[in-house]
């Protein structure tokens, strides 16, 4: 995957000496049904800007931002007169794909990421794995359906779309919640910050890529 040397830019810092690699990149993703462009740093301070038309999914992106350190802004128009379930699987399809092509051939990455998150009653896990191949073990019981006008079902489809298109393992656990949505904003802080260890650099690992097969 070292085709793409547009995505890793290396930025030079002359006063101090450093390098600092800016994972980054943009795709567009047109179907019938929807619209989705995705601007990702991976290398970022956590900002982001959204334009879904689906707030409530905003404000979950916007965790993952916060808390995984990743620039992200992302556009969609989508066939919402229907309902946002085109939007929300379509949106994780492109995070996912951005996701993937931002991680480059993975050199020297720590790969594993975990971290449990509360709000209040609520608590979740989310670990994941870099691993190159698409995997969601997803085990979240809502204590009801919906949070104001979002279907809480299309957590899972966008966690699904954002798997299978980044080509990583994560498994999502909510431990424990009463407040449906508590339980929806720590799964995705979870993921953030997995997702945040995963990406990291690993000062130890010399530059090599975390897989005795040599390729993730
Ligand atoms: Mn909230």
């Amino acid at each position: 995957m070292t085709d793409n040397p547009e995505i890793s830019l290396l930025r030079s810092d002359p006063e101090t000496g450093t390098t600092t690699i800016m994972r980054q990149t943009e795709i567009t993703r047109n179907t019938l049904e929807t619209q989705v462009s995705v601007s990702l740093n991976l290398d970022g301070t956590g900002q982001s800007r959204f334009a879904t038309g689906v707030p409530f999914l905003e404000h979950m992106l916007e965790q993952v931002a916060r808390h995984g350190l990743i620039d992200l802004d992302i556009a969609a128009q989508g066939d919402l007169h229907i309902d946002a379930h085109h939007t929300v699987e379509d949106i994780g399809i492109s995070f996912g794909q951005a996701l993937n092509r931002a991680l480059g051939d993975k050199q020297g990455i720590r790969r594993y990421g975990q971290a449990y998150v509360p709000l209040d009653e609520a608590l979740s896990r989310a670990v994941v794995d870099l691993s190159g191949r698409p995997g969601l073990s997803f085990n979240v019981d809502f204590t009801r359906a919906t949070v104001g006008a979002f279907d809480l079902d299309l957590v899972r489809e966008f966690f699904q779309g954002l798997t299978n298109h980044a080509l990583i393992t994560l498994h999502i656990d909510n431990l424990r919640g009463e407040n449906a949505h508590h339980q929806a904003e720590t799964v995705f802080k979870a993921f953030g910050r997995a997702l945040r260890m995963a990406v990291e650099t690993d000062p130890r690992a010399a530059g090599g890529v975390p897989s005795t097969k040599g390729l993730l």
